[in-house]
Formats: C-alpha cells, sequence, structure tokens
C-alpha cells in the first residue's frame, strides 16, 4: 500500500481512539480549559463533575469547579442553584470546614465554581465525604460521595483555640506562585461557631513577620500587616521575599479590641510564632 492511503487510516485511527477516551470532547471544553477532573458524583438523573487546577483535593484552600449534566439528555446545566456540605467523619463526631457555595463563573455557561478549606484529614486521604444539594426549575436533588484529601507538605492552615476560647481557622491562599520581591498575601479568616459553620471573621488583624530558619533566621524589609478587605471577605497584605528557599510566615491574630488570640513575636529566645504558614520556591 503506497503511503498517501496509510496516512489517513492511521490519522483515523488515532482520532476515534482519542475521542472514545474523553467524551467532553464534543461539549465546550473552553469552559475546562486549565482544570482536571478531580471526581464524579452522580444519581439517577444527573453527574455532578467535579474539578480543580490540580484534579486533586488537599488539605488548606481549594478552588473547586462543578459542572452538572443532566442524564436524560446529555446537556450541561446552565440554571441551577447549589450548596455543599464537606463533612470529615472523626472516631468521636463530624465536622465541616470553611467553603463557600458554588456559583456560576462570570462568561460560563454550565460552570460553578466555589472553594473548601480542609484543615485536617486522614494519613491515607480518607474521612472526608461532599453532599451537594442543587435546585433545577424549582425541583431538588441531591448527591453525595465520600473524596479523597491529600496531606499538604507544607503548612498552609491552621486550626486553633484563641485566648478568647473560640476555635478558628486561618488559611492561606495567596501567594500561589511566589516571587522575590513583593507578593500580595491574601488569607481567609474563619471562626468555628459550631461543628457545621465556619463563619468569616470580619475586621481582625493578621501581623505578619517572614523569617528564613536554614538562613539565621533573617527577616525582610516592606513587610504589612493583614486587613480585612469587605469586597472579598479577605485578609490583604505584602509579602516581602528577598531569595528564594523555605520560608516560615510568622503571624499573629489580633481581634478588633487589639487582644492576641494566637501567635508571638518572633525574637532571640522565641524562633516561630505558634500561628504560622510555610512556603518553598
Ligand atoms: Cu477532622
Amino acid at each position: 500500500m503506497k503511503l498517501q492511503f496509510i496516512y489517513p487510516i492511521i490519522l483515523l485511527v488515532l482520532f476515534s481512539v482519542a475521542c472514545s477516551e474523553d467524551d467532553t470532547e464534543f461539549f465546550p471544553t473552553n469552559e475546562l480549559e486549565g482544570l482536571t477532573k478531580i471526581q464524579e458524583l452522580s444519581n439517577d438523573s444527573h453527574v455532578v463533575e467535579l474539578y480543580s487546577k490540580s484534579g486533586t483535593l488537599s488539605t488548606g484552600y481549594n478552588v473547586v469547579s462543578v459542572r452538572i449534566k443532566n442524564l436524560s439528555n446529555n446537556t450541561y446545566v446552565e440554571n441551577a442553584e447549589i450548596t455543599w456540605l464537606p463533612v470529615m467523619q472523626m472516631p468521636t463526631m463530624n465536622h465541616s470546614c470553611p467553603k463557600s457555595d458554588p456559583v456560576q463563573v462570570a462568561n460560563m455557561n454550565a460552570l460553578y465554581q466555589g472553594f473548601m478549606i480542609y484543615q485536617m484529614t486522614n494519613s491515607d486521604g480518607s474521612g472526608w465525604s461532599l453532599t451537594i444539594d442543587y435546585t433545577i426549575d424549582d425541583v431538588s436533588y441531591s448527591v453525595s460521595s465520600e473524596l479523597m484529601v491529600f496531606q499538604s507538605n507544607l503548612q498552609n492552615v491552621s486550626s486553633f483555640m484563641g485566648s478568647d476560647d473560640s476555635r478558628y481557622v486561618v488559611a492561606l491562599i495567596e501567594p500561589e506562585a511566589p516571587i522575590i520581591g513583593i507578593n500580595e498575601m491574601v488569607v481567609g479568616v474563619y471562626k468555628m461557631e459550631t461543628m457545621m459553620s465556619f463563619p468569616v471573621v470580619e475586621n481582625y488583624l493578621l501581623t505578619l513577620d517572614p523569617r528564613m530558619p536554614g538562613m539565621g533566621n533573617h527577616s525582610s524589609p516592606n513587610n504589612t500587616d493583614l486587613t480585612y478587605q469587605v469586597e472579598d471577605e479577605l485578609y490583604r497584605g505584602n509579602l516581602s521575599l528577598t531569595m528564594t528557599g523555605y520560608w516560615v510566615l510568622n503571624l499573629k491574630l489580633l481581634n478588633e479590641l487589639g487582644d492576641v488570640l494566637k501567635g508571638e513575636d518572633v525574637t532571640e529566645d522565641n524562633t516561630q510564632s505558634s500561628l504560622y504558614f510555610e512556603l518553598e520556591f
């Protein structure tokens, strides 16, 4: 057989293999650009698809994207109202974590996005489940499944009892890709009101003192404390990183009265605050 006949056959075979492996190929794929599927949850009427950048969930702050496929006509739902509840089953009790319910992403038809901040997990990734309740055209549905949540290598979330006897969860959100210089640092602060309710804490203050333990615990100039921003309900400040390597971001959490709820100053005798995040780049 001549080569010009073989090429089209090879192409045809390659094409059909590629397509049979991934049926999402024929849906508006640009909505999924940069996203990898974590898992599907299904009931009799829908498949709910979960996505993240990495395709996994881990301790700390996770942005999670959702699509709902209608099984009766294989189209993606564009008018859903969605709430979700992550729950960790522990030996003696259940608890949830800070989260935002998924909302439709701007300029997208069928993609919804929210976040979850997992404050802990079991060493094998087990323990968490997710229930998604959603309404389409006034009809309510629910879907639920266990999820794998892996332990992050570096500390990016802290769950603790404050000096006011309230429990808090504090999570590092930015910088995701640190640079040498001034980074915008973004942190979420939540109160554990009940086992299932973690509202945003407003108008507190996070002082910031980044250090390099491997290099005499030196600090860096021009850091600013993190203050509460009404627009996105997060805390923002400037994080100065003068070189690449391993950094400990020492923090203190203060309430509106200036009372320190958690954390200590870094001194000669005290090399690290009990409230901190880790970064390495
Ligand atoms: Cu737990």
